[in-house]
C-alpha cells in the first residue's frame, strides 16, 4: 500500500470549502494517475439549459491551481455539447474515449446524496486501467461524502436550496464583489434581492395536509431553479419563503426574472391542489447594505404586494418613488438579524 497516497486522501478530507477541496482531489488524481490533466466541473442549470462551470483544472506539472470564477454561465459549455459527457451523467457512470490527439479522456460522475452534480474530467496519455478506475472511484467517493458534509451545514434537508445561515455567507462575498466590480459596470448591472412567498400557503396545509403542502414547497423550490440563470442564488428561508440573489440585471430584466417566476407558478397545475401562487417583493443591493437592511426592505415590498392582490411582484425602490414606502434611514438599519 503506497503510504503517501494514504497522506494525500487524508488530506482532501480536512477542507472545509468546495473550492480547496476540489483542488486537493484534482492535484491527488493527476499526481498518481500521472495524468495530463485533471479538470471539475459543477453542474449548473442555467434557466433550463444544464451546462459545465469550470471549477479548478490541474495540468501535470503546473502546480499553481486555478479556481474558475463565477462567470457568465451563458458562456459554459451546455453538457449536450459532447454526447459521451451527457451519457456519463445520464447513466451515472464512468466513459472513456480517445481524443484527437491521441490521449485518453475519462469522463466520471460527481454525486450528491439525490443527482450528478459535477463531472471530473482526466486526461492522459493511456487509457485509465482498472485498479486506477478503481482508486478514482474511491476517492470521488471520499469527494462524495465531504461535499455531503458541507451541504448538511449549508442546504434545506427538503427543497436541496441553501438554507438561510448559508446567505449571510454568500452576501458577505457579493457585497465584496460589488464593491470591487467597476462602478459604471454595477450602475448598468446592479444585483437585487427577491423574498418571495407563497400565497394563503396555511389554507393549503389545511385543507389537504402537510405532505401536501411540503409536495408544494418542492415543486415550487424545482421551478424557480428552472426559471432563474444558474448564476443567480435560491435560498429557502424558513417555512413557506425564499429569497433570490439575482446577478447583474439591469431593472427591466430584474422585473421579467422575478415575474417569470411569478407567472410560471401561476401556469403550473399542482397534483391534487391545482393552483398555486406567490408574491414577491425585491429591491437592489447597494454596496454599502447589510443582509438585514436588503432583505427588511424585499419583505416591505413583498408586504405591499400582499395588500395588493397577491400573485404579484413589487420593488421597492419603485415604491418609494410613487410614495407608496418610505425608504429607512441608515441608521435605522443593520441590527444583526442572525
Ligand atoms: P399569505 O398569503 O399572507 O402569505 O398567507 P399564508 O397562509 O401563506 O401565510 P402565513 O404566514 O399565515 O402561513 C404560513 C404557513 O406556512 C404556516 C404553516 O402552516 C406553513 N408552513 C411553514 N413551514 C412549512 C413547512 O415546512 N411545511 C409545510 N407543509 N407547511 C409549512
Ligand atoms: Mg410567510
Ligand atoms: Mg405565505
Amino acid at each position: 500500500m503506497n503510504s503517501s497516497l494514504i497522506v494525500s486522501v487524508a488530506d482532501t478530507t480536512s477542507h472545509r470549502d468546495r473550492d480547496t477541496l476540489n483542488h486537493a482531489v484534482a492535484s491527488l488524481l493527476v499526481d498518481f494517475l500521472d495524468a495530463e490533466s485533471a479538470t471539475i466541473y459543477r453542474l449548473v442549470d442555467d434557466a433550463g439549459v444544464r451546462r459545465l462551470a469550470p471549477r479548478v483544472a490541474i495540468t501535470r506539472g503546473d502546480r499553481e491551481p486555478r479556481t474558475q470564477a463565477d462567470d457568465d454561465p451563458s458562456t459554459f459549455r451546455t453538457l449536450t455539447d459532447t454526447p459521451a459527457w451527457d451519457q456519463c451523467v445520464r447513466r451515472h457512470e464512468l466513459t472513456q474515449y480517445t481524443q484527437p490527439g491521441g490521449n485518453t479522456c475519462a469522463v466520471l460522475p460527481i454525486e450528491s446524496e439525490r443527482d450528478v452534480i459535477g463531472l471530473l474530467v482526466v486526461e492522459s496519455k493511456s487509457r485509465l486501467q482498472a485498479r486506477e478506475l478503481e482508486l478514482v472511484g474511491a476517492i470521488l467517493r471520499i469527494l462524495k461524502n465531504q461535499l455531503a458534509l458541507l451541504d448538511y451545514g449549508e442546504r434545506d434537508t427538503l427543497t436541496g436550496m441553501l438554507n438561510r445561515k448559508t446567505f449571510e455567507a454568500t452576501f458577505e462575498k457579493l457585497r465584496q464583489r460589488l464593491r470591487a466590480t467597476d462602478a459604471e459596470l454595477g450602475e448598468a448591472e446592479p444585483s437585487w434581492i427577491g423574498l418571495a412567498d407563497i400565497d394563503k400557503f396555511k389554507s393549503i396545509n389545511d385543507s389537504h395536509g402537510h405532505l401536501f403542502g411540503d409536495e408544494v414547497l418542492l415543486l415550487i423550490a424545482q421551478l424557480m431553479t428552472k426559471c432563474f440563470r444558474g448564476a443567480d442564488q435560491l435560498f429557502r428561508f424558513g417555512g413557506e419563503e425564499f429569497v433570490i440573489v439575482l446577478d447583474h440585471a439591469s431593472a427591466a430584466g430584474a422585473q421579467v426574472a422575478f415575474d417569470r417566476l411569478r407567472a410560471t407558478v401561476e401556469a403550473y397545475d399542482f397534483p391534487q391542489i391545482g393552483r398555486v401562487t406567490v408574491s414577491l417583493g425585491y429591491s437592489r443591493i447597494t454596496r454599502d447594505d447589510g443582509p438585514t437592511s436588503c432583505v427588511e426592505r424585499a419583505d416591505s415590498a413583498l408586504y405591499y404586494a400582499k395588500n395588493h392582490g397577491r400573485n404579484n411582484v413589487r420593488n421597492f425602490e419603485a415604491l418609494v418613488a410613487e410614495g407608496e414606502l418610505v425608504a429607512r434611514s441608515e441608521a435605522e438599519d443593520d441590527t444583526e438579524l442572525f
